[in-house]
């Protein structure tokens, strides 16, 4: 776009590709999109500004039904590939949709390690406590007790907390929505853009088809939002509601400031592009 081109106001129908949603009927994702959408017209971002990167399960395939650039990767994989965008294009606002067995079983060990380095990015989980795309198994989120066909005799695992994981591995924006409350969850989800570093985001996103535990009912019934007298800036308190019994809560938990990963490379690098051979031949010799 040159200068001179007018900034044309988008709609929401402007976000959606030509595919439609393939996911069930009343699963949580649609929630989710539908939030993502707004984000997106809120910022009012060009298509070709934004990339979404997914990993692989029903909550992955999101990227086919935003008109932005997509990638839909390989299973527990989208942090890695998420890393080599920033690398790649460090202009293009990048989104990663991931699924709770995608981010917390196989990809959680690229998650910790993209929290820990505040990579400038927004992940959200669309958090269904199951694996959906392979028809019902226990994941990292589901309760202890849980049955399943990989569990008939009940989970007997306690449930990862992905709001402790986050604010303790060095997300520096970490927040937990209700895909049932699309309005709300898009403003999570443009605060996580708004920020610079690595903004994390759960959302009780339900599969009413596999998991009947996990429900947009109990999730109603069990959650609450934060109440206004939390600050953001308190890792304490973040972590206090993030392991409450009474309410799982939610809203923004933990918002901080801290270098971001391009950032920091960026001032290891401070030599002109002319310095590079030579930086990269001192380099070598080190090892050589
Ligand atoms: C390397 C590899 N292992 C296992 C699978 C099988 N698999 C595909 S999706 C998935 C889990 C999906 O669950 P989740 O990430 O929670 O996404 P959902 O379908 O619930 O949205 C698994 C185990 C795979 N595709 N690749
Ligand atoms: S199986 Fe579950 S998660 Fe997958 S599309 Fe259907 S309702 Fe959604
Ligand atoms: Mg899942």
């Amino acid at each position: 776009m040159t200068v001179d081109t007018p900034v044309r106001e988008h709609q929401l129908d402007d976000y959606k590709s030509d595919e439609k949603p393939t996911w069930c009927p009343g699963c949580g994702d649609f929630g989710v999109l539908n939030a993502v959408y707004r984000a997106l017209r809120t910022k009012n971002f060009e298509t070709h500004e934004v990339v979404a990167v997914s990993g692989i399960g029903c909550s992955s395939r999101i990227p086919y039904f935003i008109s932005t650039y997509g990638f839909h990767s390989v299973h527990g994989r989208a942090t890695p590939v998420a890393t080599g965008v920033r690398v790649a294009r460090p202009d293009l606002k990048t989104l990663v949709f991931s699924g709770d067995g995608d981010a917390f079983a196989i990809g959680v060990g690229h998650l910790v390690h993209a929290m820990r380095r505040n990579l400038d990015l927004t992940y959200v989980v669309m958090d269904n406590a199951i694996y959906g795309l392979t028809k019902g198994q226990t994941s990292p989120t589901s309760g202890a007790g849980f049955q399943t066909a990989t569990t008939p005799a009940g989970n007997p695992e306690q449930a990862l907390n992905p709001m402790t994981l986050a604010i303790t591995c060095g997300a520096t924006f970490v927040a937990r929505g209700f895909s049932a409350e699309p309005a709300k969850l898009a403003d999570l989800i443009l605060a996580g853009i708004n920020h610079k570093g690595f903004s994390f985001i759960d959302v009780y996103s339900p599969c009413p088809t596999f998991n009947k535990v996990n429900t947009f009912k109990t999730y109603k019934e069990e959650s609450a939002w934060l109440p206004d007298s939390h600050r953001t800036s308190d890792v304490s308190s973040a972590l206090a509601y993030a392991t409450s019994d009474e309410h799982k809560y939610l809203g923004i938990f933990l918002e901080r400031e801290a270098p971001t990963f391009e950032d920091l490379v960026a001032a290891n690098h401070s030599g002109t592009e002319a310095d590079r051979p030579a930086l990269l031949t001192k380099m070598f010799k080190r090892y050589s």
